[in-house]
């Protein structure tokens, strides 16, 4: 079974911040999870290299676009290992391969008489690279997402016919209620469709900086259409050795945040209809991290506000699985939440450090200083096993949802009852009496059998910690998600974890 899940290429007008991350890793966990279940995954990322926002990007540095993009995607790049992500492949848009690819597929939309040449008339975002209809607008004419002023445009363009797309699109939302999640995201969806669609640009005169009209070189294409063709031509140069189009598209998921859903859920599918080519499966769009802003005020974390967190700086600090963890900890995947530095310091303390670092320490001091390192092998407790039937179930179908929060709120409520259960146990009380030395057996192995469950399911939001610990339980099972179950490991030789997993901070 396929599984190919995209990022939103990013724009290189300015360097990555935590706000890119996290939907980088929003994806890595899907593409990691469903490669523990054995799945042929492919995890596209990249960046958006053409358009005005990095043609005015590069003007204001004093460079020419290729050299901010070099140097920006560059940095995109260097974030990926940085928060381990395991993507497969990171397409530039300025990619030879990609340009030709566009090109062809646009061709296939004029032949199919979706295209004609126009004026427009209205306002223009060039840091949206959007094209304003009037409910779009902010007060004084200025764009909402941005706190800009909007261009007034008047230009000969090509247009793409989207409103002969119209009633394909509300069908498409009527039979496939999830087509777009959060259910709230479709339904905005589906009201910008009932509101009548217009034809909007598909390409640009006055700007040079993209991918050349076949049809009229004097024109590129409009930024959105070469940028949201990335999902479909990677799969043909990026993929392997040969072109895997016909085994991956159409795309399993697709992820972006609320800020660019009408391109995803309007544009998108009526491109692919244009061109006759299968639709994605589905579009999950997350909300917004927040920071303060200069007023107190918690607003979206914007390159062009300044209130941005920089995930290098917090990796360095906390490392890249306490990162990976509070993103998805913190904030609801799917809703808007502010990030803080006290929020991840409180989190890496309580719930990192305490719930599951100290878990694992005290579980392996235990069995090394009762059992002389050796797990003992003894049945799952049923007083545990009660509260794990069914978790991987669980976690499994939330994560078929992309309900990565309420997937780890799952594990964490079983990390907190493996911490209960040393509690109740007392472990420390029954190795001081003869007669208990069975139940300190299965007491031991049951803990060594939880933690290793749970941390088979942690690994897609923590791929380092998890490895460490796993072997520091002298587990070499690996990480196939069917071995997700009480019962399943075999007992092996612990290491103590020195130092714990999650450090104090000094
Ligand atoms: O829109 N909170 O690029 P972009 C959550 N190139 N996610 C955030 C975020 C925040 N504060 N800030 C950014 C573009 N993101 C186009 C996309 S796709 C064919 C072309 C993430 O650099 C989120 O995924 O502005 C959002 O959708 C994306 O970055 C926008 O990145």
């Amino acid at each position: 079974m396929a599984f190919y899940v995209t990022t939103p290429i990013y724009y290189v007008n300015a360097a990555p911040h935590l706000g890119h991350a996290y939907t980088t890793i929003g994806a890595d966990i899907l593409a990691r999870h469903h490669r523990q279940r054995g799945e042929d995954v492919f995890f596209l990322t990249g960046t958006d290299e053409h358009g005005e926002p990095v043609a005015l990007a590069a003007e204001r540095e004093g460079v020419t676009p290729k050299e901010l993009a070099d140097r920006n995607a560059t940095r995109f790049q260097a974030l990926l290992p940085r928060i381990n992500a395991s993507n497969d492949f990171f397409i530039r848009t300025s990619d030879p391969r990609h340009k030709e690819r566009v090109q062809a597929f646009m061709q296939r939309i004029h032949d199919h008489g979706h295209v004609y040449k126009g004026v427009y008339e209205g306002w223009y975002c060039p840091r949206c690279a959007d094209f304003k209809s009037d409910n779009e607008i902010a007060e004084g004419n200025t764009c909402p997402i941005h706190r800009i002023p909007l261009d007034r445009e008047n230009e000969e363009n090509w247009f793409f016919r989207l409103s002969s797309f119209q009633e394909q699109l509300e069908r498409l939302y009527a039979e496939n209620p999830t087509f777009v999640a959060p259910q709230q995201r479709a339904n905005e969806a589906r009201s910008f469709i009932t509101g009548g669609l217009n034809d909007i640009s598909l390409s640009r005169a006055k700007i040079s900086w993209g991918v050349e009209v076949p049809w009229d070189p004097q024109h590129v294409f409009y930024v959105w259409f070469d940028a949201l063709l990335n999902y479909y031509t990677a799969l043909s140069f990026g993929a392997g050795d040969h072109d895997r189009t016909a085994e991956l598209w159409p795309a399993t998921l697709q992820i972006l945040a609320k800020d660019i859903l009408k391109f995803h859920a309007v544009i998108w599918p009526a491109m692919l209809l244009a061109a006759g080519e299968e639709l994605p499966k589905q579009l999950f769009i997350h909300g917004y991290l927040t920071m303060k802003d200069a007023s107190g005020e918690d607003v979206k974390m914007s390159k062009s506000l300044g209130n941005v967190l920089d995930p290098f700086e917090v990796m360095d600090k906390f490392g890249t699985d306490a990162l990976r963890y509070y993103c998805f900890r913190e904030v609801s995947f799917g809703q808007d939440g502010a990030v803080s530095t006290i929020g991840f310091e409180s989190r890496y303390e309580t719930e990192l450090a305490n719930d599951y670092g100290n878990l694992a320490s005290r579980t392996i001091a235990m069995i090394a200083r009762y059992r002389d390192g050796r797990t003992p092998a003894a049945e799952p407790d049923p007083a545990l096993q009660k509260d794990f039937d069914g978790l991987t179930r669980e976690v499994t179908e939330l994560l078929d949802k992309a309900e990565i929060t309420q997937a780890l709120e799952r594990i964490w409520q079983r990390v907190r009852r493996l911490n209960r259960y040393v509690e109740e146990q007392a472990p420390w009380k029954l190795a001081k009496d003869d007669a208990q030395q069975g139940r300190l057996d299965a007491v031991l192995a049951s803990l060594a059998e939880g933690l290793r469950v749970v941390t088979v399911l942690l690994h897609a939001y923590m791929p380092e910690t998890t490895e460490r610990l796993m072997g520091a339980l002298g587990q070499d099972g690996g990480f196939a998600i069917a071995g997700a179950e009480l019962g399943r490991g075999t007992p092996g030789t612990v290491t103590p974890l020195d130092p714990p997993l999650f450090p104090k901070q000094a």
